[in-house]
């Protein structure tokens, strides 16, 4: 049972993009994708994305708009933002931010000035460009000082932490980050936070999904600000919200409108609400819990097999691997995995001595697969061919990736991806 292809208007008006669609939703099909980031939709989530709300203008906030004709418009974003405040238990959500940066960026907008001094996690530790890297507006505009993990454990240091913040007294403090394998401790960060007089601003964009099925620990009432985008573990369309308790509402909410953004783009709100609604669902929490198994199950097969984890492990999602020990550098890991159709990013380690652009590790994670139905006894095989992908990079040996493609494939076939053309549902 296959539903039709989902676009025939747009086959016919324009088969050149039909076809790099369609190239993309059987790559989707085909591969076994472990990218930590990503995930797939479901056909509710997609089908919300591609309707009419796209259509319409409605700067401003519900019931204080800049356009008329904000009848549904008003309804739709006041049932996401319900909706978010329902699965995060946050008193306000701010559902308009366009993604995770401008969301992060809003965060600076409302609570600082230019110039000031905030602090985040340095990006090569596992943070994130927009937590004051220096690439990143967010460091160039405003003084970052960053924080990092102990050499030993490849875990944050609290004492490091505080001694930091108390040494440079930061307007912001984010806590949360892209390659983090480990249950943030957000209650800590709040004491530092508290003791510096900082906005405390959680992260959540990885383990969004984790957090609303009660597989990591909420931020609430930890975090002062909660930012987060929709698109990963929360298995929404690309979008993102920013949470927090009322006080900070006002700020936050002038911050994004009209500080930083014009029109939100309302047929991705509508998608974002109907992500909130399944999150809601019991069925989500198990969904979370199998993520969470699935990672943990996966980073005891890769250990048996000779891996160096950075942290030894995981607690949640995400599995950061350093390649140091196999001598296979991450990018070139990761372009032979991707010709085994598995799909991850070559990433940075804790002290890397390599370039990001050609670093030491390769990040992946189980959300993708997760959402396919694979549980923890297919994990032995997907470390198997990851080993396998691994050691074909450092032989050069293009069969046995062509071997291991063929393996994942058939395997993909028998477990249909939401939201795609094989999808049953
Ligand atoms: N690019 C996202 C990720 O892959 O983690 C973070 O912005």
């Amino acid at each position: 049972m296959s539903r039709p292809l989902s676009h025939p208007a747009l086959a016919a008006a324009d088969p050149e993009l039909a076809a790099l669609v369609d190239a993309e939703e059987r790559l989707q099909t085909e591969t076994l994708r472990l990218i930590p980031s990503e995930n797939y939709v479901s056909t509710a989530v997609l089908e919300a994305t591609g309707t009419v709300l796209q259509n319409k203008y409605s700067e401003g906030y519900a019931g204080r708009r800049y356009y008329e004709g904000q009848q549904n418009i008003d309804r739709v974003e006041r049932l996401a933002a319900d909706r978010a405040k329902a699965v995060f238990g946050v008193e306000h959500a701010n559902v308009q931010p366009y993604s995770g940066s401008p969301a992060n960026l809003a965060v600076y907008l409302a609570f600082a000035e230019p110039g000031d001094t905030v602090m985040g996690m340095a990006l090569p530790m596992g943070g994130h460009l927009t937590h004051g890297w220096g690439v990143s507006a967010t460091g160039k505009w405003f003084r970052g000082v960053q924080y990092g993990v102990r050499a030993d454990t490849a875990r944050i240091d609290f004492d490091e932490v505080r001694d930091l913040a108390l040494k440079e007294r930061p307007k912001l403090i984010f806590c949360g980050g892209t390659a983090v394998p480990r249950t943030i401790d957000f209650a800590a960060f709040a004491e530092i936070a508290r003791e510096v007089d900082a906005v405390l601003v959680a992260d959540i964009a990885h383990i969004a999904g984790l957090v609303a099925g009660g597989a990591h620990p909420s931020p609430v009432p930890h975090a002062d600000v909660i930012s987060t985008t929709t698109h990963k573990t929360l298995r929404g369309p690309r979008g993102a919200m920013l949470m927090s308790r009322e006080q900070y509402a006002k700020p936050l909410d002038k911050a994004v409108f009209p500080g930083l953004q014009g029109g939100p783009h309302n047929h991705t709100t509508a998608a974002v609400a109907v992500a909130l609604h399944e999150a809601a669902q019991p069925s989500f929490r198990d969904y979370a819990h199998a993520v969470v198994a699935n990672a943990k199950a996966l980073a005891e097969q890769l250990l048996a097999r000779g891996f160096d984890l950075v942290s030894g492990g995981t607690d949640n999602h995400l599995i950061l691997m350093d390649l140091t020990p196999k001598e296979v550098p991450g990018k070139i890991a990761a372009k032979a995995l991707d010709r085994a159709g598995i799909v991850v990013n070559y990433n940075t380690v804790p002290f890397d001595t390599r370039k990001p652009f050609d670093p030491s590790g390769i990040r992946i994670g189980t959300p993708s697969l997760t959402s396919r139905g694979l549980g923890t006894e297919h994990m032995p095989q997907v470390a198997d061919w990851i080993t396998r992908g691994v050691e074909a990079a450092g032989a050069g040996d293009e069969d046995a990736l062509g071997t291991v493609r063929a393996e994942v494939a058939e395997l993909m076939a028998a477990h249909p991806a939401p939201g795609l053309v094989a999808d049953p549902s």
